[in-house]
This record gives structure tokens, sequence and C-alpha cells, in this order.
């Protein structure tokens, strides 16, 4: 059977959950940051973050990756290069927000003055901004791969309270027109 480890709260996770909902697996939700489930991570991937996929022993880390082998496995649709792009927007700015949420909880004040929190902030509203036309041009318009992304991003960003998204009427639609979704609910970072 296939194993999925990662956590309730991570976008990363929530976006193959969302994935797999039609397909038996188990979901193994950790606590990463210390304790038996830190151990079990790190016996499992090395780079000490999650999602981790195992298939009968086979291991698979990194989210794309997992999306590749799994499309391959479940005989899923390619993705396009445009989607693959699309792919790449929504993960740099998770990869950002993810840094942005360490740097909080690390109590290391966001100083724009600084290039690191400049560059970091330069890259989350440029590519909201291209989301956003994307969302507005109906690139999203299917429940496909990049569109479980996004809606996983911008809920979690939305719970976090990392960005202000509120001001993409876009993106907005699309996360109220999905937010209902039975395995929406089912996956709720908040529960
Ligand atoms: N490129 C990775 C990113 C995964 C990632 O950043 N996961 C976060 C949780 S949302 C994590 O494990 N962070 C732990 C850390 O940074 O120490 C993927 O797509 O799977």
């Amino acid at each position: 059977m296939l194993k999925l480890y990662g956590s309730t709260t991570s976008p990363f996770v929530r976006r193959l959950r969302l994935l797999l909902v039609d397909h038996d697996h188990e979901f193994i939700n950790m606590q990463i940051f210390e304790g038996a489930d830190r151990e079990l991570l790190r016996s499992l991937n090395p780079t000490l973050k999650i999602p981790m996929l195992d298939d009968d022993g086979e291991v698979i880390f990194d989210s794309r990756v997992i999306f590749r082998y799994l499309s391959e496995k479940l005989g899923l649709t390619r993705l396009s290069w445009a989607q693959e792009n699309t792919l790449t927007l929504i993960d740099s700015v998770n990869d950002a927000l993810v840094q942005a949420l360490l740097m909080k909880r690390s109590d290391v004040v966001a100083d724009s003055a600084k290039l690191i929190f400049r560059l970091q902030q330069e890259r989350i509203e440029t590519v909201f901004a291209e989301l956003e036309k994307l969302a507005a041009d109906g690139e999203f318009d299917q429940w496909d791969y990049p569109a479980i992304c996004l809606y996983c991003l911008l809920d979690w960003v939305l719970f976090r309270e990392l960005h202000d998204v509120q001001t993409y009427p876009s993106l907005m639609a699309f996360h109220a027109k999905h937010a209902t979704k039975a395995e929406s609910l089912a996956t709720d970072p908040r529960e």
C-alpha cells in the first residue's frame, strides 16, 4: 500500500493528499521538528523535509518528484511545460513563505532594508501577481494538479496569515470556489 508521510499543516503534503483522494493510501501524520517522528524523518529523508512517499519500500521525496512518480504509476495526464512553469511559480512562493514562517517562529524580525527580506518579499509579490493573472485568464478552471497546488498554497497562506492575498480577486474567487469541497474540508490544516 502507498504510504504518504507528512503533516496535516504542510501545503506540500496536502496537494498529494488531494491528488490521492480516490486512491488507496495510508497517510502518516508526523510532528517533524522533534522526538520520534524527527528520527523517523531522518531515517527516511536526509533533507529533513516532508512529504515522502513509500511504495513497498521505494521511498521518494520532494512533492514534485512524488507527483512524477504517481503520474507514471497511476497513468495521470502529463503536465504541459506551461503547467510545469506554473508549478514552479507556486513552489517558489510556497518555499519563500515556509522560510518566512520559520523565521517568524525563530523570532527573526523581517527587516525590509535587508537584502534577503527584500528579495523574498519581491518574489512573493511578483509571483502572486502572475498567479492572479493566470487565474483571471482561466488557467485554474480545471481541478488539475496545478489547481490543487494553488488551492493548498492559498488556503495555507490564509490559515498562517503569511501574506495579504485578499487583494487578488481572481485568486480569492478560486479559493472560495474550492473551499467547500469535501476533500478540502477533509484535509483542512485548521482541524
Ligand atoms: N521542495 C519540497 C519542499 C517541502 C517543504 O519545504 N516542506 C516543509 C513543510 S511545508 C518542511 O518539511 N520543512 C521543514 C524544514 O524546512 O526544516 C517539496 O516540494 O516537497
